[in-house]
């Protein structure tokens, strides 16, 4: 599960980026929170299960049963226009988007920089022009992959050397597109019966931004929204999840919360000084700030972008896997240790493939803790289910 941030340059990606990864106390001894310069570990929130069976255990990322799971998180390079021309640190962008299941397009929207990410006063640029010229930047890149294809595609198919889904579904397998997702696309635009060499360059264009949208679903976060005078204009966006956010208070507050001056949640709508601390002049200033975006904003947004991408676009469910189902444990004994994240309408099958292969291989059947009922393979998770699989392998 990847998440990845892109956008123009100076827009903020950077900072949401060190914003959403930088680990609260609590979990900060949680393994690889850096894995590289620009990919490292955000979280999720979600209930967990311990609500449900009134429970309470020890573990580092369930919070008063609110449970943080881990998801990846890339700072993609920043994109400028022409990029998918090469232009800027294009191919870099192309490489680090490819891994990405879902996009957050980071948006300047108080308008404090011209489309080349150079600062400029407040609402001088219109940050409009920055949605469409990023999203079209994005579509033509796959356009591109396509018509560069086209010609020996056609031949491909003519000579009945390959089908049209495989054809075009080859193309894309570097960016983790799936067969059936192609399938799906071409019968919604009534293209799967149509020859490819009658194709328009129309039909190409409207295959391919279907495509991507599915594919590569985007969201788009309204950073630095503290400086922005007109929220209104949020409402001029049409056909995309739009959430006004600021990445600089965010980082601020979880700083401030690390270094022990607040209390303070990531997505919590206030924060409190911690007793008895003592803070600087301008320490209490920014502290003021910040409270003038809660009432501006509600929350910071960032918690809010990445459980939204996670789990109302891709539409993700959380499950906890178990190895007793009485007590709810693994080996050790710790209780609901873990928490896995799944594509909807994934089976216990697939949730024993991804706690190991060998589990898969062997299994037998699986039970759901909340029910005591035993399930077999091709059964449908639920968010929020707890679940034993019973397996003649074990992992390793
Ligand atoms: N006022 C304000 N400034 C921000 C916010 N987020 C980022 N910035 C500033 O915008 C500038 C560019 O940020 P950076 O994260 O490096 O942008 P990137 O090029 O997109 O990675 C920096 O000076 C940040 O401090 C925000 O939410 N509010
Ligand atoms: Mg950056």
């Amino acid at each position: 599960m990847q998440i990845g941030l892109f956008g123009k340059a100076n827009v903020g990606k950077s900072t949401f980026f060190s914003a959403a990864t930088e680990t609260p106390v609590q979990i900060a001894n949680f393994p690889f929170t850096t894995i590289h310069p620009n990919i490292g570990v955000a979280y999720v929130q979600s209930d967990c299960a311990c609500k449900h069976f009134g429970i309470e255990h020890k573990n580092q990322l369930c919070m008063k049963g609110t449970r943080f799971i881990p998801v990846k998180l890339i700072d993609v390079a920043g994109l400028v226009p022409g990029a998918h021309e090469g232009k800027g640190l294009g191919n870099q962008f192309l490489d680090d988007a490819r891994q990405a299941e879902v996009l957050i397009h980071v948006v300047d929207i108080a308008g404090t920089t011209d489309i080349q990410g150079q600062p400029v006063p407040i609402g001088t640029h219109d940050p409009l022009e920055d949605v469409e010229f990023v999203q079209d930047e994005f579509d033509q890149w796959f356009v591109d992959i396509l018509q560069r294809e086209w010609d020996k595609l056609t031949k491909e198919i003519e000579q009945k050397r390959t089908k049209l889904v495989d054809g075009i579904a080859k193309r894309f397998t570097g960016l983790g597109i799936k067969d059936y997702q192609v399938h799906d696309v071409l019968h919604k635009l009534d293209l799967i019966a149509k020859n490819p060499k009658e194709w328009t360059s129309s039909d190409v264009q409207t295959f391919v931004k279907e495509l991507r949208k599915i594919t590569k679903p985007i969201i788009i976060a309204a950073n630095k929204a503290d400086l922005c005078k007109d929220l209104d204009i949020i409402k001029k966006i049409s056909d995309t999840v739009v959430i006004p956010c600021s990445a600089e208070t965010e980082l601020l507050l979880r700083k401030a919360s690390k270094a022990g001056i607040v209390n303070y949640t990531s997505g919590d709508k206030q924060f409190s000084l911690v007793d008895n601390t003592k803070i600087l002049p301008q320490q209490q200033k920014a502290l003021d700030l910040v409270k003038i975006v809660f009432s501006k904003i509600n929350s910071t947004g960032i918690q809010k972008i990445l459980n939204i991408a996670v789990f109302d676009v891709l539409k993700f469910i959380v499950v906890f896997p178990v190895e007793d189902e009485t007590k709810l444990t693994n080996k050790d004994g710790d209780v609901l240790p873990d928490s896995k994240l799944l594509p909807k309408n994934s089976t216990a099958k697939d949730l024993a493939g991804l706690i190991h292969a060998d589990i898969a291989k062997g299994f037998l059947h699986a039970i759901d803790c909340k029910t005591k009922q035993r399930i077999g393979g091709d059964h449908i998770l639920k968010n929020g289910d707890v679940i034993k699989i019973v397996s003649t392998l074990s992992r390793g």
